[in-house]
């Protein structure tokens, strides 16, 4: 059977894209948001608002209520027992937290009762901490002493020691609840928890999120056992099998058959993090292709040809789930803070999208690095926009001109923070909720002086986790399948439209803004 499905749980939603690799059409693609799907969480935007000491959690189930529902709406669309392999990924770096209970009680999930129902009593920490949390740069500083430093940290792991990575969160959680760490029997991405469940039994973290973690040695990729033991003790034990990106997990479990119709035998492959999966989805597994993503965080990704680490350390080297490694900078402040500028003003996007119509390229030099919340590339800890310009705009009374600030202050700052890959940006390849807004990719093309290029099917994050249970389960070759569904719609390539040297005092401003 020709059928697979990607399943892409990130952080405003969960969706699926199941795809025909011989007729190489999409059979179906669905989406369940969990702010407007499941109120009842308390997550508008898929996290727990105003969380103490940045702090950002939301709740595990709200995750598994929203699998369940996209599933049943699927099975609605299409026949599930076409689908003959799975793969899926989650946002990174968020954790789930599980007492013994959980090995039996994710091998006998009963059809008559729903995953969280049944799956509640298995969870030693009742909320998850999420990549948007900032609460650990106590436990980052003690990890890096306890290792000799930042570059010990960065040299093994790939990162520095970061407040969002899992093992720093582990950390924080064994140092203030050490009962409820001493319960704990498992800790879990949340890529693994939900392959986890899939297949019902404890599923491997793959090497794309795992390096995510400051606790995976990215020469050998295995648990480091320094990592591990300057975070939180007994640590090893609690911790699930690493895997490459090629493991087959099992097959998926008899829940799932009976509930959604999947056929027995239908195998997974192992979960990866949204952008690993998203770098598989856009066809640039191999180095040479570097991507946008501009979904809840912007991100710049690409495959590397070798490891390189970023100096100022805010990068991070993850692994490739095609194989080799990617590098990776992430921008906390991405499509929130466009939504706040744009709600300040109560525009909706159309408007939004006006105000550059209105507004002039580099507008007349008034800039703004738009960080609602601490921002981590580079890391400053504000809660509010740093703006340079008129006092007008200053005191945002400069609606359209404070849009254009927004965007344009979010791409020269990623400009300057991703010069250390050292990559050739001549073409760039955008996707996430917020590529379909041309007004976003031309000033993105302005300021890198580069094609922006987007692919005809949207969803990356699903498509590469439909391309990987294909190759890995059924030997299709990725090429054919990147040949076949990673087009580019050339009618919407957007080209730059202004000289490099125009936004170079905008830059300059921007320096300044983050050296002061
Ligand atoms: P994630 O995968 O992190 O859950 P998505 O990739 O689905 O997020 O992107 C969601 C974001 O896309 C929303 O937060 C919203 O700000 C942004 N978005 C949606 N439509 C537009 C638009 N027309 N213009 C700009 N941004 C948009
Ligand atoms: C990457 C990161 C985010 C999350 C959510 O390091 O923190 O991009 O993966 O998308």
């Amino acid at each position: 059977m020709p059928q697979v499905l990607g399943i892409d749980a990130s952080t405003q939603s969960c969706s699926a894209i199941i795809i025909d690799t011989e007729s190489h059409s999409v059979v179906a693609e669905h989406s369940v948001n969990f702010g407007q799907r499941l109120p009842q969480y308390q997550a508008p935007s898929g996290f727990i608002p105003d969380g103490a000491d940045g702090q950002v959690h939301a709740d595990p189930r709200m995750w598994l209520d929203a699998l369940e529902l996209l599933l049943s709406e699927l099975s609605e669309q299409c026949d599930l027992s076409q689908v003959s392999a799975i793969s899926g990924a989650g946002q990174q770096h968020g954790s789930v937290y599980l007492n013994a209970q959980w090995f039996d009680c994710v091998a006998a999930l009963s059809p008559s009762q729903s995953l969280a129902e049944q799956l509640q009593p298995c969870l030693s920490r009742s909320t998850s901490p999420i990549w948007m949390d900032n609460s650990t740069s106590v436990e980052c500083a003690e990890i890096a002493q306890a290792l000799g430093g930042d570059e010990v940290v960065c040299a093994k792991s790939g990162s520095i020691a970061v407040e969002r990575f899992t093992g720093p969160q582990v950390r924080r959680f064994y140092k203030r609840q050490p009962e409820a760490y001493a319960a704990t029997a498992r800790i879990h991405l949340v890529s693994s928890f939900l392959c986890s469940v899939l297949v019902g039994q404890d599923a491997a973290i793959d090497t794309g999120d795992g390096a995510g973690m400051n606790l995976l040695n990215i020469q050998s990729w295995e648990w480091d056992a320094e990592l591990l033991q300057a975070t939180a003790p007994e640590l090893a034990s609690k911790l699930p099998a690493v895997a490459h990106g090629d493991h087959c997990v099992g097959d998926v479990a008899t829940y799932f058959i009976e509930k959604f119709g999947f056929s027995a035998g239908t195998k997974v492959t192992v979960f990866t993090g949204d952008n690993p999966s998203s770098l598989v989805g856009m066809g640039a597994s191999t180095p040479g292709k570097c991507v946008i993503s501009l979904g809840t965080s912007d991100t710049f990704f690409a495959a590397m040809p070798e490891v390189v680490a970023d100096p100022a350390g805010c990068g991070h080297v993850f692994g490739n789930p095609s194989g080799g490694s990617m590098s990776l900078q992430c921008f906390v402040n991405g499509s929130l803070a466009r939504e706040e500028v744009k709600d300040k003003f109560q525009y909706d996007w159309d408007a939004f999208t006006q105000a550059f119509s209105n507004t002039e390229v580099a507008n007349e030099g008034k800039v703004m690095l738009p960080f609602f919340r601490p921002e981590i590339s580079p890391r400053i800890d504000v809660e509010a926009p740093l703006m340079a310009g008129s006092d007008a705009f200053s005191s945002w009374q400069e609606a359209d001109a404070a849009i254009r600030a927004c965007v344009e202050g979010q791409f020269l700052n990623m400009k300057r923070s991703t010069a250390w890959m050292q990559l050739e940006t001549s073409t760039i390849y955008l996707t996430g909720g917020a590529s379909k807004n041309d007004a976003i990719a031309q000033v993105i093309a302005d300021v890198f002086q580069a094609k922006v290029q987007r692919l005809t099917v949207t969803g990356s994050v699903g498509l590469g986790a439909a391309f990987r249970a294909a190759v890995h389960n059924h030997g299709v070759a990725l090429i054919a399948l990147e040949q076949a569904f990673c087009n580019t719609d050339s009618k919407a390539m957007i080209t730059p439209q202004v000289a490099a040297d125009r936004y170079a005092a905008n830059a300059a401003s921007i320096d300044q803004l983050l050296s002061s």
